[in-house]
């Protein structure tokens, strides 16, 4: 299904006057409000192709109707998102889930829908229909060179589809670990690993980044081999400049303080690229901002502060995506919502008065900083995510529109109710 102009033109004349009431208080009151809304513009974050289905959990899984069969048809699901919000203008994809059979045509049909190509994510923690050699003891860390050579060989080829459409990016994420005490040598681990990354990263072309991400539990509960922001970091330092750390929100022991982590891996350099998400006790994949708002705004803080130490861009110096997926939303209206509560999260960001914020700092005024923080994260900028999409030629409410077009429906029509999507 394609969204046609008119449908996005007719919603936002119907909606056109009271979002310009809203509006009127930041053209009028903020100095800055034209510039934020530049930033958002600005600002694309990539949709993973896995997302696109419903996720389930190792109980059940219930699916939810038009899921997409294909490559094609996950491209046209974030062709309808990017549409509604203008900022969905890339996607992410998972070798060997979305090995595309013809990568030409797809390259044509994601620039028909204004997407780019994200990071390519291999996969060595399943096995696959006809692989040799399995990964039930680990991939890159496994005890056989036989197998990390074949898990070797894997993310090189996940490069070459990279190549082919042009993405820049790799993303390593690893179930590699232990389940039991004493089970693994967790030195020759870590350099087993060390070493196949290594000849990963030999075939890593010039103008590639390759994204360590890490995670502190699960599928392996007793260890897991990139466990946390310090091993990833050790990793891409060992590797060199175009290795870096990929931080997933959900992948953090509970109470982890993510802003600081963030803000000493994008100051030593090494901060690569996000994948937001929302959680409660683990890897939850929830959607983002929806249960610790208030941890995305400063977590955001720490990046635009950081980014901007740095004289960096914040659209393009870091790879911004989304990693969520579970069983009980529609998925798209899920990302709708993951997308819009990370550019508020940013919006809000961008409004701290940083001047001030150091200068309380410097004085030792605690109760003033916190008052700085907060009145940015308890301003209502919907109103400028708004106007970003309107000027982007996407709907100003994005979710109500969807619903309003039975999208879901009229994916049901064409596609069927038990269709199940590529992927997990
Ligand atoms: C994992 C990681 C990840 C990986 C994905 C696969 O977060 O980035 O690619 O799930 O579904 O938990
Ligand atoms: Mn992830
Ligand atoms: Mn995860």
């Amino acid at each position: 299904m394609q969204l046609e102009s008119y449908q996005i033109a007719d919603h936002n004349n119907s909606l056109q006057e009271s979002h310009q009431r809203k509006l009127a208080y930041w053209t009028e009151e903020v100095a800055n409000a034209e510039t934020i809304i530049g930033k958002l513009i600005d600002f694309q974050i990539a949709i993973p192709s896995w997302a696109l289905g419903t996720g389930g959990t190792r109980f059940g899984r219930f699916a939810g109707g038009g899921e997409p069969r294909s490559l094609e048809e996950k491209l046209g699901d974030i062709g309808l998102l990017h549409a509604l919000n203008q900022s969905s203008g890339a996607i992410s994809l998972h070798i060997p889930w979305d090995i595309p059979t013809d990568p030409e045509a797809i390259k044509q049909l994601a620039a028909q829908y204004g997407i780019r190509f994200d990071a390519m994510n291999s996969n060595t923690f399943q096995d696959q229909p006809g692989q040799p050699l399995s990964y039930k003891f680990g991939s890159l860390q496994h005890v056989d060179p036989a197998v990390r050579q074949q898990a070797v060989e894997h993310n090189i080829e996940v490069i070459r589809h990279g190549l082919a459409l042009g993405s820049d990016a790799l993303t390593v994420w690893l179930a590699d670990g232990s389940c039991f005490p004493g089970q693994l040598n967790f030195r020759k681990a870590f350099e087993r690993t060390l070493d196949s990354l290594q000849a990963i990263y030999k075939a890593l072309p010039d103008d590639w980044k390759m994204l360590v991400e890490y995670k502190a539990y699960e599928p392996n509960f007793y260890s897991t081999t990139i466990g946390d922001w310090g091993s990833s970091f050790l990793y891409a330092t060992k590797l060199g400049p175009k290795a870096y750390t990929l931080v997933d929100l959900g992948h953090h022991l509970p109470n982890a303080n993510i802003e600081q982590i963030v803000a000493i891996l994008l100051n030593e350099k090494k901060l690569g690229g996000f994948h937001f998400n929302d959680s409660k006790y683990g890897d939850d994949d929830l959607t983002a901002g929806s249960v610790k708002p208030y941890q995305l705004f400063l977590i955001f803080n720490e990046l635009v502060d950081g980014l901007d130490a740095r004289g960096l861009n914040h659209a393009t110096s870091l790879g911004w995506m989304i990693d969520a997926s579970h069983n009980v939303k529609d998925p798209l209206e899920d990302l709708l919502q993951s997308v819009e509560a990370i550019q508020l999260a940013y919006a809000q960001a961008l409004l701290v008065d940083r001047v001030a914020l150091e200068e309380a700092r410097e004085a030792n005024d605690v109760v003033r900083a916190q008052e700085i923080l907060q009145e940015a994260f308890r301003t209502d900028v919907r109103p400028l995510v708004a106007e970003a999409r309107l000027r982007a030629g996407g709907a100003i409410q994005p979710l109500a529109l969807y619903r309003q077009l039975n999208v879901r429906q009229k994916l049901i029509g064409e596609r069927g109710t038990k269709t199940i999507a590529t992927g997990l």
